[in-house]
């Protein structure tokens, strides 16, 4: 076996669902970034700007980066029972925060492969890990590896699980024998995902506004939730999945449904996936911590999450959400009480 193909299989046996290799190169869509910045689109994520040449040019995040290896760990493409994803009082999690955080699954099983690699080589190695905090632009590597495409919704979409999957790269410094091709483009010529936006942050197909995604609106975004937003949250409480699962692609070929797919880590659980939103408001500091610390929920802390069930329970439409509302309406935190006196507002007259 080559050295290529050994990184193939292992990368596999490691519990990844894809991996494909390619060259180190410049990221195709390096120059995009500075217009998008300019417009304002990455809604004060300041950490996107820092030093835009090393996100551009991987050979700048490991000297001499000379191969990538780009691996997608699937995640819960199943479709959750009604009975909770459609409860007014429930709130709803993006799917790639049903299981633990992702961080923790990919990198290390990618320290591990790079291990086998230097062990396999027999020589020094240098490489680096890259999942999601690293600057990089990880979709143009994965398309470049042959992953997937890159879709309207701005997501790399693969044959296999659609965009349901999140990426990790493997950074080696040296070339490989065998590279995988790219895939020719397939997004449809539809706009299924930008119509499905609740909050039109889809402005233009490629092109996202993060000060309108739901996905930063809960997650990032430490303030308050714009108003003009709030009844368009629904109940997404953390994160949002709109723009992937109104695709049609994964749809059409059958993969949502394709139980032999699923992770068990990633697995529809009521209580992490679809958490009762008047359980949340009654949370403090310590229970929030034993309910929440080290899941992916942890990352919106204590008052992220309860502004965002406040606001979920006022678009429940739900008079059974009032009580919930009325004690989070005298909480300590400023930005909850705000939220759930907004709330509170928008279900009506008791
Ligand atoms: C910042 C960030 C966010 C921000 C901004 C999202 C964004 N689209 O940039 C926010 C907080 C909103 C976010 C949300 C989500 N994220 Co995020 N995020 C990132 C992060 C850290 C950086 C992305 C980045 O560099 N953005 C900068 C802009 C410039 O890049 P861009 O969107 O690719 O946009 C450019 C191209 O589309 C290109 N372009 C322009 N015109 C054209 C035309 C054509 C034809 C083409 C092909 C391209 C193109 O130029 C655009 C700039 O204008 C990456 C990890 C990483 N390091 O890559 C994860 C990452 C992209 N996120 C991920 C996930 C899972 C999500 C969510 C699904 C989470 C959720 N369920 O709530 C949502 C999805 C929202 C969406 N549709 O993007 C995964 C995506 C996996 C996948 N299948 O692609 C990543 C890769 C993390 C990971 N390691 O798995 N995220």
């Amino acid at each position: 076996m080559s050295l290529s193909e050994k990184i193939r299989s292992q990368a596999l046996a490691l519990g990844f669902d894809l991996v494909g290799l390619a060259p180190a190169r410049r990221a195709e869509h390096a120059e995009a970034l500075l217009p998008w910045l300019e417009s304002g689109c990455h809604a004060g994520m300041g950490w996107l700007a820092r030093d835009p040449e090393t996100r551009a040019d991987p050979a700048r995040l490991l000297a001499g980066a000379k191969s990538i290896v780009c691996v997608a760990l699937a995640y819960g493409a199943e479709i959750p029972p009604a009975q909770f994803w459609d409860d007014p009082l429930r709130g709803r999690v993006a799917r790639f925060a049903w299981g633990p955080d992702y961080h923790d699954l990919i990198a290390p099983r990618l320290e591990e492969l790079a291990r086998f690699i230097a062990a396999d080589l027999g020589r020094p190695l240098a490489w680096k890990v890259a999942v999601d905090s690293a600057p990089i632009f990880e979709r143009d590597h994965a398309v470049r590896a042959g992953l997937g495409y890159l879709g309207r919704n701005t997501m790399l979409v693969t044959p296999q699980f659609g965009s349901l999957l999140l990426l990790g790269e493997l950074l080696l410094d040296i070339e490989l024998d065998s590279y995988d091709a790219p895939l020719p483009p397939a997004c449809c010529a539809e706009n299924y995902c930008g119509t499905a936006c609740p909050t039109g942050a889809l402005f233009k197909p490629y092109q996202l506004d993060a000060r309108r995604c739901i996905s930063w609106l809960t997650i990032e975004n430490k303030g308050d939730i714009p108003t003009e937003f709030r009844p368009r949250l629904g109940r997404w409480i953390f994160g949002c999945d709109e723009c992937q699962t109104s695709c049609q692609w994964p749809v059409v070929s059958g993969q949502l449904l394709d139980d032999s797919k699923l992770h068990a880590t990633f697995r529809f659980q009521p209580d992490l996936a679809t958490p009762r939103l008047d359980e949340l408001l009654a949370l403090d500091e310590k229970k929030f911590r034993d309910r929440f610390g080290g899941t992916p929920l942890a990352r919106a802390k204590r008052r992220g999450l309860l502004r965002n069930a406040a606001v979920a329970l006022g678009n429940s439409g739900a008079a059974a959400a009032r009580p919930a509302l009325e004690h989070a309406a005298a909480d300590p935190d400023d930005l909850i009480r705000t939220h759930a006196t907004w709330a509170l507002q928008r279900l009506g007259p008791a």
